[in-house]
């Protein structure tokens, strides 16, 4: 065995985008593509000697080879220890959770969550710093820019270690210990909700169904769900990780997760539906014939915070993303706790979290989270909701009804073109710029516009700043589009139009999501150019 030094030369494109770094699977499988990308994160950390990491993917095609070239550059840098989990498997919020538990320097998280898998998909990697979060704009900035000059890397020519079963294991002198993936995830979920609650509500007859999309989340919410908490075996489905997802797209939405939305709209639909994404950090939660918006979600548990054990104590503020509705700031304002608006992607919550500022954060994009880890959590947030069933006693269309009727309504969509042309996409977003000075006080549509900016956000715990963070219009009465180019797509340019408008009014609250959106989407379309510059009429994936 001995390690070895291998001269390289830098390859462009290496940065990380909203969360890490991705690209078609055939990229990473270029030599020495991912060895480049992996050794210019060490290079970025410093020291590595006495430092224990922790690794695991998804499961998506080509975890398993990036696990094996990991184990053994991590040994050439001279780490000290390595968890790994069983199979090379481990969720980005069950990595975020070991990271913090056994105080490793940081975790290596192999997946391009809900982009699609196998060899003609997608694959990516990231890296997370000790809080269990994703790595700041900083880091990320400091492995890019090593990406761009590095000149050799190191790995040692151990043989491969055995993943497949648990134990310690030696590269070089470093120790590899393969952990259960679920083990510690699953105490520290059992520390937060009331188990006993959700077990007598399975007891009683209440029936679920979990659509793990073939992906990672099947084995936790296996072994929690229907493992810890009783319920019967079936309530979790497509439950295997497989390497391509089964083919499909593991994005919980109402578009890709059609298996799931087609049996809660029929009339033998179970109580309540929930689905998870490629690694298991998005979650959607849905009704009898009835789907929860994210938005929804996150301020439904906020107000409810206290039914779960973990948050009794009361929440000390809530983080959203900035086009993420505004409902949850409804309900910051009746707690009388701050809010907070941050820039599209987990990273930017991690320092609120830290600071004790907010405990309960969201995304529109399905993604909901608290300080318990550092990263979003799909179990979570649905055990979080079999919670506050199990206490309420109620369908959850009647919760979210009761919520609306007490706080007003948000309706919310986010409209996506994907796979635009690049450039175009780029004019379309420069254009607006130009344009927004001017649109103050003009009236569309019966909206007048009060303000309308590219949203820029200074840290206000570290002073941070990022900016062109996404183009608003803002209307008098607090309706708002939004326009952002995606940051984890691998082909072309993704336009995301999100959409808000508020409705305090009950009677008003059970019109069609994109019928009571209709005159923002027009204004949307037109002041954006949307059909002529895309040549697209339509969105291609409306949530
Ligand atoms: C998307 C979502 C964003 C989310 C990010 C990572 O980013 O919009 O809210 O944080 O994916 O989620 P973008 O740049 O494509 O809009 V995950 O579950 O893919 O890690
Ligand atoms: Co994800």
């Amino acid at each position: 065995m001995a390690i070895q030094t291998i001269s390289t030369a830098p390859i462009p494109g290496q940065r990380p985008g909203t969360s890490g770094l991705r690209k078609k699977v055939g990229v990473f499988q270029q030599h020495p593509y991912l060895e480049n990308f992996v050794q210019s994160v060490f290079d970025s950390l410093g020291d590595l000697s006495g430092k224990t990491l922790v690794l695991g993917g998804d499961g998506r095609y080509h975890n398993r080879a990036a696990v094996r070239t990991i184990l053994k550059m991590a040994a050439a840098n001279g780490v000290a220890r390595v968890l790994v989990g069983r199979g090379g498997l481990l969720s980005t919020p069950a990595v975020s959770c070991v990271i913090r538990k056994y105080e490793a320097m940081g975790g290596i998280i192999l997946s391009a969550s809900h982009n699609p898998g196998g060899p003609d998909g997608d694959f990516g990697i990231k890296y997370n710093i000790g809080n269990g979060g994703p790595a700041p704009e900083a880091i990320t900035e400091a492995i890019h820019q090593r990406t761009l000059t590095i000149n050799s890397y190191r790995i040692s020519d151990a043989p491969d270690i055995d993943i497949d079963h648990g134990g310690r294991y030696y590269v070089e002198q470093m120790q590899v210990e393969v952990i259960d993936p679920v083990e510690d995830y699953a105490q520290l979920m059992e520390q937060l909700f009331d188990f006993d609650a959700i077990r007598k509500l399975f007891a009683g007859g209440f029936r679920m169904r979990f659509d793990a999309m073939h992906a990672v989340g099947g084995p936790y919410a296996k072994a929690i769900i229907e493992g810890r908490l009783g319920a019967p075996e079936g309530t979790v489905i497509n439950s295997v990780p497989l390497e391509d997802f089964g083919g499909g797209h593991p994005d919980p939405n109402p578009v890709n997760a059609a298996e799931l939305i087609a049996l809660m709209a029929g009339d033998d639909a179970p109580d309540f539906g929930a689905a998870s994404d490629g690694d298991a950090d998005r979650n959607m939660i849905v009704g009898r014939k009835f789907d929860v918006t994210p938005s929804d979600s996150l301020a439904i548990l906020a107000a409810n915070a206290q039914v779960a054990p973990g948050y009794r104590g009361g929440i000390a503020g809530i983080a959203r993303s900035m086009p993420t509705s505004r409902a949850a700031d409804r309900v910051a304002e009746a707690l009388g706790i701050p809010s907070y608006e941050t820039p599209t992607g987990w990273k930017y919550f991690g320092t609120l979290l830290d600071a004790g500022l907010a405990t309960l954060c969201g995304e529109e994009s399905y993604g909901t989270g608290s300080n318990h880890v550092r990263e979003k959590d799909g179990v979570w947030a649905v055990l979080f909701w079999l919670n506050l069933l199990a206490v309420k006693g109620k369908p959850v269309q009647q919760i979210v009804e009761e919520h609306w009727q007490r706080f007003g309504r948000n309706y919310y969509s986010r409209h996506d073109y994907e796979g635009i042309e690049v450039h175009a996409a780029q004019v379309l977003m420069d254009d607006l710029r130009v344009k927004l000075a001017a649109l103050k006080g003009v009236e569309m549509n019966h909206y007048t516009v009060d303000y309308a900016d590219d949203f820029s956000y200074t840290d206000p715990v570290d002073g941070s700043q990022a900016t062109q963070q996404g183009i608003r219009i803002v209307m008098t009465d607090g309706s708002r589009i939004v326009y952002r180019l995606s940051g984890t797509g691998t082909e072309g340019a993704t336009l995301r139009v999100y959409l808000e408008r508020y409705e305090a009014d009950p009677e008003q609250h059970h019109i069609p999501t994109q019928q009571a959106l209709a005159a923002l989407i027009a204004i949307a379309d037109s002041v954006a150019s949307i059909a002529y510059n895309t040549g697209r009429s339509n969105p291609s994936v409306i949530t």
